[in-house]
Order: structure tokens, then C-alpha cells, then sequence
């Protein structure tokens, strides 16, 4: 087993096996089994290229062949970086064959949190594309393959330089020789949104992430026709598997993989390919419906649109069915297991106001005050769970665990939700230290120490501030050591860390010392509320 995986107890793992949760099949057998039902159908249509399931599944021998000539074994770790390229979907079902594990990385991680998650995953491999979006992730690789020496290899899709070039990997498949993986193994390491410090990372095993495919597809009616369309970077669990393209694959669906995520990209291609669900966060719906509205496009083939990753206004939720004549599905969910859906036949009342409910009946779900003590119906308070996809502990991160899951294995979400009458969540705000900006989770304590590391700086404490956007923005208050230091400079500071650029403040105010609570804490409240009164700070 991998070392610093804290597994289920097993007399919960025989329940979920007993009730049928877990259906004891790998991701690699899944893929095979649908490439012997649907073998002729489209699996993936990326960029003009298209992938019958057969030829997904020949590919993903070949490169798991390619994969295990280069000496890539069960349980190495892998940095995966690649944006929504097929190159993605062939990797990971290749390193799933040989009991890899996958450490998905977003495109917009930089130096700094590829090093970390580099180092402390002890990662063998790194992915990524040639270049993307402007940005050339070979140099970033360089810098990452210096500092970081379990990096063995650096693959990449494109023009690969000095480094292996992916393309290279695909040969003839052999039969693998050592332990194979089974359906109670990890699967692949997630990341977490992170409040305290550096991003956790979540173990995912092959039973209880195919189980959430499962219950997804159930409840988000996905079946062999359903075409999904993945605009939203496909490392992140909302697009990868609720349904996202695991479930569509788990379905026998068609994966449209789309480069961007803007109106202009994404609706040609739902014409082209008759897309019938897709997913997006809050500020991307907004920019689609008011594209949709002005240019009176018809998304004729379009049955769902999910949103979810942040709080959509109720207001805006409202004008999804008018406006593109679908039906909105809220997505309320996390990495470390819990997703919620509002249903497809709900009324319209609970789609538009509530975040959905649990999609497992073996997902058990607690509203509790400070003291863990339930609350009534209807009160706010913080929202636990725990259940048959949820993890009962981060990677290597013992003493951690000790904080985020209650004796009994509850994941404290941080989240402060109410359940109305009907069991639905209703997300009314957060505890933990995060930032959600429009889906993109920053820790506020992780960008706090970047900036305590200024020479200039004595005291950092950074806040959301409400923004009719994204939702939230983040503000740095700074309490600065000398004089003259500037927000650019502090900015440009960030960047020069190699921070991913969603988590440069979008404000910086500096102030001659901090709010503090009756203990003598930064009042983060108090910050907040300086933001929004009028006078300038
Ligand atoms: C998804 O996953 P993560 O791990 O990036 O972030 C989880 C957190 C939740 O704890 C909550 O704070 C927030 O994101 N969140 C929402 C929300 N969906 C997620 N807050 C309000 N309303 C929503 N609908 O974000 C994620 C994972 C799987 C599916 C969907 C989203």
C-alpha cells in the first residue's frame, strides 16, 4: 500500500463493498471494458482529431508500454501539467495500467507550486506541454528539474528539446510483468484548494472515484449519447469527474476536450459536435448568457449546464433555462470526495437556490456549531461528511488530519451551509481561510508567507472582498517595515516567487498595524469591513 495513505476502516469498506459502492474494477480494466462494448463509438474529439474507444484503449497500452521501458513503476508519482489535450486522457489511463499515480497540477501553477508538490510527492516524472497560452512550461521544468532531484524525467507534449518528447513513448505494448494495480489502490493524488499553508494532496482510489463516476452519471443522465463538452482545465475534479470526462467515458459518451473556455471557442464547437452537457464556474455562466443573449445564439443541442466551484447568484441561475433554453444543474462539491447536484426534474425553486444534495445515499452529511453539536433544520453552521468517496485523511499529512476530520472520520468541509426541508445544501458562506475566486481556491496563508518573506514587509494578512464578477477578489493588507514599498512592487515580488497568477492580490492596501480580535488575533472581519466603508483606508 502506499505509505501515507490513511484508508477507510474496514468495517466501512465492507460496507460499501456489500451495498455494491465499490464495484472492485480499476480505471484501466474500466477503459477496456468499454472499449469492448463501444469500441467503434467516439471517445474523445480534440483540435480536429478524433479517438474511437478501441484506439483510446491501443494507445494507452502503447504508452504504458513506453511509460514502463522508461522505468516508471507502480506507485511513482507523476506531475501531470498538459491543458485539455488528448495527450491528457491517454497519460493517465496509462499510468492508472501500471498502478502510477497521477498529481494533477493546473496550467496556471508556476514554479512555486510545482517545486512543492515536486518535492513532496517525491514525483519521478513531470508532463507538460511544449508551450501554452504564451507561457513555455520547458523552462519551468528546468528550473523545477535543478531543484528537485527524485525528478527523473521530464516529458513533454510537442517540441520536446532535451527532454523526452511524449510522442517517443507510444510503442508496441508488452505484456506488464510486475504487481498489477488493484481497485482499493490509489488511483492519483488531487490537490486541495488549501486554507492553511501549501496545498494538501487527496488519495483517490480506483473504487471510490469510479463510484462517484457512477452515482454522476446517474444523476446527471449521461449515457452513450451524451456528448460533454470540457472547457473548465481538466485536472480539477468538477470537470474531470462530476460527471466531467470520466464519467462521460464511465457512460460511453463523446469528450469534446476545448483549448478555451470563452464564448467564442466553445459555442462553434457545441454546434459542431451536438454537445448535450457542459460545465463552467460562476463567471464563466454569466459571460456565456450574456454572449448567448446578445447574439442570440441557440445551443439547440444543449440539455444541462452545470455550474458549481463557487456560490451562483440566484439571480443569474434564474436566467440559464430563458436564455439558453437548458437545464441548470448546481454542482456544489469538493476534491476530497462530497459532490452535490441539484437533480435534473427538481423544481425550479431548488435548482436555482440551493446547491443540490448529495449524490450517494451512503453520503451522510452534518450541520454542526463551534462545539461539533448538530444544529436545528434550517440553521447555518459547518458542514461535515463523510461517506463512500470521501477521504478519511491527506497525504503523508498525519497531523493535519488530526484537524480536518473529526475522531469518527467526518471531513470538516470548512464550508457554513443549512439544509432546507428537502435535505438540500445551501452554501451560506466559509470558515476556513480561502479565497474563492470565481472556482480558483486561494489559501490565504500560503500567499500570507510569500509575502512575510519581503524584506519590506513586517505584517501580511490577506482578505476576500466581494466582487460582482468573480464573486470574490483578494486584498494584501500589509503593514510595511520602512517606507517606499509600492503594491507594484509587491506584486511584481509575487510574481518573480513564480506564484500562479490567481493568487496575486488584486488589491494591496497598507495600513500602520492590524484590527485585532479580543485574543489578539488579526481580525480579518474587521479587514474586510475596511474594504467596503466608503473613505479610503
Ligand atoms: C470544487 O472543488 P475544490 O476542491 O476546488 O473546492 C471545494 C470548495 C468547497 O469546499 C466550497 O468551498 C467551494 O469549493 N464550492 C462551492 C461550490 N462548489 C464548490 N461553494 C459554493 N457553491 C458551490 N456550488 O470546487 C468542485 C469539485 C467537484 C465538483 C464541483 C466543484
Amino acid at each position: 500500500m502506499l505509505p501515507g495513505y490513511q484508508a477507510w476502516p474496514e468495517e466501512f469498506a465492507e460496507l460499501y463493498r456489500q451495498e455494491g459502492c465499490w464495484e472492485g474494477i480499476t480505471f484501466g480494466e474500466m477503459l477496456r471494458q468499454r472499449a469492448d462494448g463501444y469500441g467503434n463509438r467516439t471517445a474523445i474529439i480534440s483540435g480536429g482529431e478524433q479517438l474511437t474507444y478501441a484506439e483510446l484503449d491501443r494507445r494507452v497500452d502503447q504508452l504504458a508500454a513506453g511509460l514502463y521501458a522508461k522505468g516508471i513503476r507502480q506507485y511513482d508519482r507523476v506531475i501531470i501539467q498538459l491543458p485539455n489535450i488528448t495527450a491528457f486522457v491517454e497519460v493517465i489511463f496509462a499510468l492508472f495500467r501500471l498502478g502510477a499515480l497521477p498529481v494533477f497540477a493546473l496550467p496556471l501553477h508556476r514554479k512555486s507550486e510545482i517545486e512543492y508538490f515536486a518535492q513532496f510527492s517525491e514525483a519521478v516524472a513531470y508532463l507538460i506541454p511544449d508551450q501554452d497560452g504564451g507561457f513555455d512550461y520547458r523552462k519551468l521544468a528546468a528550473e523545477v528539474q535543478a531543484e528537485v532531484p527524485s525528478l527523473r524525467h521530464i516529458i513533454v507534449a510537442g517540441e520536446a528539446g532535451a527532454f523526452t518528447n511524449l510522442e517517443d513513448l507510444y510503442i508496441d505494448p508488452v505484456q506488464l510483468k510486475d504487481d498489477q494495480p488493484v481497485s482499493s489502490d490509489v488511483a492519483f493524488l488531487q490537490l486541495s484548494g488549501g486554507s492553511t499553508g501549501l496545498s494538501k494532496m487527496i488519495p483517490r482510489t480506483h473504487d471510490d472515484y469510479i463510484y462517484s463516476l457512477r452515482r454522476s452519471v446517474e444523476v446527471c443522465g449521461l449515457g452513450p449519447e451524451s456528448v460533454y463538452l470540457a472547457v473548465l482545465p481538466i485536472a480539477h475534479n468538477y470537470p474531470l469527474s462530476s460527471p466531467g470526462i470520466l464519467g462521460t467515458l464511465y457512460a460511453g459518451g463523446t469528450v469534446v476536450l476545448s483549448r478555451g473556455s470563452s464564448p467564442d471557442e466553445a459555442f462553434p464547437l457545441m454546434k459542431e459536435h451536438q454537445v448535450t452537457i457542459t460545465a463552467l464556474v460562476p463567471p464563466l455562466a454569466l459571460i456565456w448568457l450574456n454572449a448567448a443573449a446578445a447574439r442570440g445564439t441557440k445551443l439547440t443541442a444543449l440539455q444541462v449546464l452545470q455550474v458549481g466551484g463557487a456560490k451562483f447568484s440566484a439571480e443569474v441561475a434564474g436566467r440559464v433555462r430563458p436564455v439558453l433554453g437548458c437545464t441548470l444543474q448546481q454542482v456544489f462539491g469538493m476534491a476530497e470526495g462530497l459532490v452535490n447536484y441539484t437533480r435534473l426534474d427538481d423544481p425550479e425553486h431548488l435548482i436555482i437556490n440551493t446547491q443540490g444534495k448529495p449524490m450517494s445515499p451512503y453520503d451522510e452529511v452534518r450541520i454542526v456549531d463551534d462545539e461539533d453539536i448538530e444544529v436545528e433544520l434550517g440553521q447555518s453552521g459547518h458542514l461535515l461528511t463523510r461517506g463512500p468517496y470521501t477521504i478519511r485523511g491527506y497525504y503523508k499529512a498525519e497531523e493535519h488530519n488530526s484537524k480536518s476530520f473529526t475522531t469518527d472520520g467526518f471531513y470538516r468541509t470548512g464550508d457554513i451551509a443549512s439544509l432546507t426541508p428537502e435535505g438540500y445544501l445551501v452554501v451560506e458562506g466559509r470558515a476556513k481561510d480561502q479565497i474563492n475566486r470565481g472556482g480558483d481556491k486561494v489559501a490565504a496563508e500560503e500567499v500570507e508567507n510569500h509575502l512575510l518573506a519581503h524584506p519590506g514587509v513586517h505584517d501580511a494578512a490577506l482578505v476576500s472582498m466581494p466582487d460582482e464578477y468573480l464573486g470574490e477578489r483578494s486584498c494584501a493588507f500589509i503593514v510595511p517595515s520602512g517606507e517606499n514599498l509600492t503594491a507594484a512592487e509587491i506584486k511584481s515580488y509575487l510574481r518573480s516567487r513564480g506564484l500562479a497568477s490567481y493568487k496575486i492580490p488584486d488589491r494591496v492596501e497598507f495600513v500602520q498595524s492590524f484590527p485585532k480580535t479580543g485574543v489578539g488575533k488579526v481580525s480579518k472581519k474587521a479587514l474586510r469591513e475596511m474594504l467596503t466603508m466608503k473613505q479610503p483606508i
